[in-house]
């Protein structure tokens, strides 16, 4: 009975330990938390706008960029309509280059420094139709 015990408490400890040190990894590792979001560029439907036309994430998320329907299409972020009012930052996020075909990407990560706040984004050959969206940066 004395060497049941013994082991058990020896079975015990071990437990404790592989459960101390894979918890101390859930917790100092942050880069577990980013995620990544999809914006369609142009519906399913064929409608001249993004999918979803509002997003909320985080600093050290991505945002990857489908070109989906009626292209082309680009990212331009607004120099204005950001929470520093940064034209630096706005370049940074967008990509004014246009997508021409179907299932091109293109990714853009929220800078770890990045204001939290709203940022409006559209796309050069469509802004005029309303094809704009927003982006919420989270705190
Ligand atoms: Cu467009």
């Amino acid at each position: 009975m004395k060497l049941f015990a013994a082991s058990w408490r020896r079975l015990t400890l071990s437990v404790l330990t592989v459960l101390l040190v894979v918890s101390s990894f859930v917790v100092f590792t942050p880069s577990a938390s980013a995620e990544t979001f999809q914006v369609k560029l142009g519906t399913d439907k064929g409608l001249l706008a993004f999918e979803p036309k509002k997003l909320t994430v985080k600093p050290g998320d991505t945002i990857e960029w489908v070109n989906n329907k009626v292209p082309p299409h680009n990212v331009v972020f607004d120099k204005a309509l950001n929470p520093a009012k940064s034209a630096d930052l706005a370049k940074s996020l967008s990509h004014k280059q246009l997508l021409m075909s179907p299932g091109q990407k293109q990714t853009t990560t929220i800078p770890a420094d990045a204001p939290a706040g709203e940022y409006t984004f559209y796309c050069e050959p469509h802004r005029g139709a309303g094809m704009v969206g927003k982006l919420i940066v989270e705190g």
